[in-house]
């Protein structure tokens, strides 16, 4: 199939992208000035743009094709509840076979007793909902003041005025009036970063004492929940060191502070279990999902509660007066239940975990040796190497953080690799389906375009180290 006969030339694509489109965490400006890469299609781990060019996808999309694209069955679903039922509410005392055969399905797959889902459209409208849905319950409770919410630097949870706030993204911060109040902040567990001297294991209990740190700082009469994503994944593939989430979770349990875990990008297998609380050891109050929940072949997302909040809720609780339109969409949850369906009943994440991730985690600690590399991490399909003109001092580069990773990530684009830069790291989540030749096509076009940025850092002069912040 030509992927282009359908649609207008590149140009005339272009132009009305810049004429009407605003994009997302995007300087329209200086994107129109260039014009976007147009995105025609997709198949297995490969996208293709207008001009034809093949690409292979490390991102999946963004973190969420974990099925690959191009799946019949997702497409023929989709199309088959489009005309059965193509929308109806969940909110006047009605449900349809969608959105409860998901629910049960979730309750099924989720780990302890997650038994209960509040569907959202999104990761940060969940989010939302968990800022309003933990307040609710302190407060049925007659515990009103126990309202604060504790989020982590560098933590990403989406943007909206909720989940940006929980978020702990400075630049999200500096628009629009967020944080809202009631919301705090303590430091990231990334020890190549931040560790400095420490072990690693030092270095993940100190950063999880900073949460103990913050809940007496407050009293924790005042304190309903601490959110956090298992890795992190916008703030850059952050893997805590082992002794952080234990840590956290106990530090929740004593002082009776609930804990959310935002696997909006870590559960439905990208880091080698179904979920990243059952790679770390995490038992959640509260789980975020979105993306993988239907590999992004539609838009859905949801807060997993455990039962034992659920049953203080149906006892106290009264009406939440909280809901989208779309909770539960029928076309979005079907989708959804096919992409379960087929993950179950191809292994893909048992394949993934027991060959392609072990395979993956070894090829990518090779690029540990590359000149311009200052470490290769990876959980299950989730990976970031960190850029540095100088190895042994883990050091940053003096020029502005991002402009060398932002050369390596223009290579990789021209070299038909998507790997996304955040900063000077360089960080990976391609779809659980990747085999293993497609492993090694994507370390060659890794390696090449690490050459090509470093030989470019130095022509431009920026590969000097600076010093750490
Ligand atoms: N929580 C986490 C952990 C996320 O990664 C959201 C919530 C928000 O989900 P929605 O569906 O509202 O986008 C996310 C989203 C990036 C990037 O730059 C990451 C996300 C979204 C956009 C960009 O890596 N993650």
């Amino acid at each position: 199939m030509d992927h282009r006969s359908n649609y207008p030339s590149t140009a005339e694509m272009q132009a009305l992208d810049a004429a009407h489109n605003l994009h997302p965490f995007t300087d329209t400006g200086a994107l129109n000035a260039k014009g976007a890469r147009i995105i025609t299609s997709g198949k297995g781990v490969y996208i293709h743009d207008s001009e034809g060019a093949r690409i292979l996808d490390g991102m999946a999309g963004l973190w969420c094709v974990n099925l690959g694209y191009g799946r019949k069955e997702m497409a023929e679903v989709a199309y088959r509840q489009s005309l059965e039922l193509p929308f109806y509410n969940t909110f006047f005392q009605t449900s349809h076979p969608p959105a409860l055969q998901l629910a049960a399905k979730l309750a099924e797959i989720m780990p302890h007793d997650l038994n209960r889902v509040f569907y959202a459209g999104s990761g940060s409208e969940a989010n939302d909902t968990n800022i309003r849905l933990v307040r609710h319950y302190w407060a049925s409770q007659g515990k009103p003041e126990k309202s604060h919410i504790i989020g982590r630097w560098n933590g990403y949870h989406g943007s909206t005025m909720g989940g940006g706030s929980l978020g702990g993204m400075k630049g999200i911060h500096a628009q629009g009036g967020l944080p809202i109040p009631g919301i705090s902040h303590i430091d990231q567990p990334y020890w190549y970063g931040e560790g400095g001297d420490m072990s690693p294991e030092e270095f993940g209990l100190l950063r999880a004492r900073a949460l103990e740190a913050e809940i007496e700082r407050l009293g924790a009469d005042k304190v309903a929940a601490f959110i956090g994503e298992p890795v992190q994944g916008a703030g850059g593939v952050i893997i805590p060191p082992s002794t952080y989430w234990p840590e956290i979770q106990r530090i929740c349990r004593e002082h009776d502070v609930l804990l959310i875990a935002d696997e909006v990008i870590t559960a439905f297998g990208r880091t080698g279990k179904w979920f990243g609380c059952e790679t770390f050891g995490i038992q959640p109050d509260i789980m975020t999902i979105a993306k993988g929940l239907s590999s992004g072949y539609a838009p859905i997302g949801g807060s997993m509660v455990s039962e034992r909040m659920c049953k203080v809720l149906d006892e106290v609780g009264g009406e939440f007066a909280h809901g989208y339109t779309y909770n539960g969409h029928p076309v979005a949850a079907a989708v959804a239940l096919e992409n379960i369906r087929i993950m179950q009943e191809e292994k893909i994440v048992e394949t993934a975990a027991a060959d392609t991730m072990p395979y993956m985690a070894q090829r990518w600690a090779e690029l540990a040796d590359h000149p311009m590399v200052g470490e290769a991490r990876i959980v299950g399909f989730m990976g970031a190497i960190e850029l540095t003109p100088d190895k042994a001092a883990r050091a940053p580069f003096a020029a502005d953080e991002g402009t060398v990773g932002y050369m390596v990530r223009e290579r990789c684009f021209a070299n038909g690799l998507v790997m996304r830069h955040v900063g000077d790291k360089m960080i990976i989540s391609p779809p659980l389906v990747l085999n293993r030749a497609e492993i090694d096509h994507f370390l060659g076009l890794a390696v090449k375009s690490l050459d090509e940025g470093m030989a470019k850092a130095k022509a431009e002069g920026v590969f000097a180290a600076g010093k750490r912040a």
